[in-house]
């Protein structure tokens, strides 16, 4: 017989997650509409790549890398196929910083031109009025997107073509490895996120599926501590999957859920002060978690293997 008074919780607590996702599913539907007409190619990726046995067949056909002398990096002499084989083991390396000269000056850029809220275009401010385009907009701001305008800024364009970072994605992703992200963006301190902005906002335990075989690398433009927003990666989480979570459309999944499949021990969480970088594969479980204290300015440059939608480029969902 069923124990209502045990199950009762947790059923309630099951629909309202499952609500709330199939909100979100919902929601994202014209941006995978948008995706499979501007790139037929993607519904199969959409479909299959979140299954190992597919993965690990479409790794298979990685090109073999070509041997070139790589051009001079601001990171120094760091060894691409060492961090690469990091990656392959762990699915991040923390080991990168960028020079004070660029991340101060991408932090300058970030903090002198206005963003966009919650990936909204109508929502355009500047980071250090947030408090008052929350009163202004009257509604939480989580995030502030730079979007396209991040390739104005020369410092930023130079993390992006640095030699370092296409030459561990081809020895990571394999020889055709190509560009298909940049973006820098805030994450503020807000007192009255919903569970459904936080979601959006990618504070949840996850794994990206834009394409096959994606690799991100991270910077910290803002000193980041505990109370600032760390971000958070599961360790080994890129290599294996529950049944369970290849089996579904969701790409987010509950932190205990998560935990539990590959211990907490693995989980780590990167702090540092500005200029500190990672790279990790998304394919492994990852979140942003919320800022408390003070905001977080963080730069992204992504790779991957096919084709890049132009979505992708502006890191912004298709708005109805
Ligand atoms: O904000 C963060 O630290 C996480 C970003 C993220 O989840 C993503 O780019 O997929």
């Amino acid at each position: 017989m069923l124990d209502a008074s045990r199950s009762k919780p947790r059923d309630l607590e099951t629909i309202a997650r499952t609500g709330g996702s199939l909100r979100r599913i919902t929601a994202r539907i014209p941006t995978y509409l948008t995706d499979v007409r501007e790139n037929p190619a993607w519904l199969p990726m959409f479909l299959l790549a979140r299954t190992m046995p597919f993965r690990r067949a479409h790794w298979l056909t990685a090109k073999p890398v070509r041997t070139v002398t790589p051009g001079l990096s601001m990171f120094g002499d760091l060894d691409a196929r060492t961090i690469a084989a990091d990656l392959k083991s762990a699915g991040i390396f923390a080991g990168l910083a960028l020079p004070d000269d660029i991340h101060r000056e991408i932090a300058r850029f970030g903090r002198e031109t206005p963003c966009f809220g919650n990936f909204e275009r109508k929502l355009e401010f500047l980071a250090g009025e947030h408090a008052e385009a929350e009163r202004r907009f009257g509604r939480p701001i989580l995030s502030g997107h730079h979007f396209e305008r991040v390739l104005q800024c020369e410092a930023a364009v130079a993390v992006q073509q640095d030699p370092l970072l296409i030459d561990v994605a081809r020895h990571y992703l394999g020889g055709e490895a190509k560009l298909i992200t940049t973006r820098i963006w805030w994450s503020f301190p807000t007192k009255a996120a919903t569970d459904a902005d936080l979601s959006r906002a990618s504070f949840k335990y996850h794994f990206d599926l834009d394409d096959w075989r994606m690799l991100k690398f991270f910077f910290y433009l803002s000193d980041v501590d505990a109370d600032a927003g760390p971000h958070i990666y599961v360790r080994g989480s890129h290599r294996r999957r529950r049944i369970k979570h290849q089996l579904t459309l969701l790409v987010g999944h509950p932190a205990e859920e998560v935990l539990e499949f590959y211990g907490e021990e693995n989980a780590v969480t990167l702090t540092g002060r500005a200029g500190t970088g990672f790279v990790e594969d998304p394919f492994g479980f990852h979140m942003g978690t919320l800022a408390k204290q003070s905001p977080r300015l963080m730069m992204e440059v992504g790779f991957g293997v096919s084709k890049p939608s132009k979505r992708r480029y502006h890191g912004e969902p298709v708005i109805r």
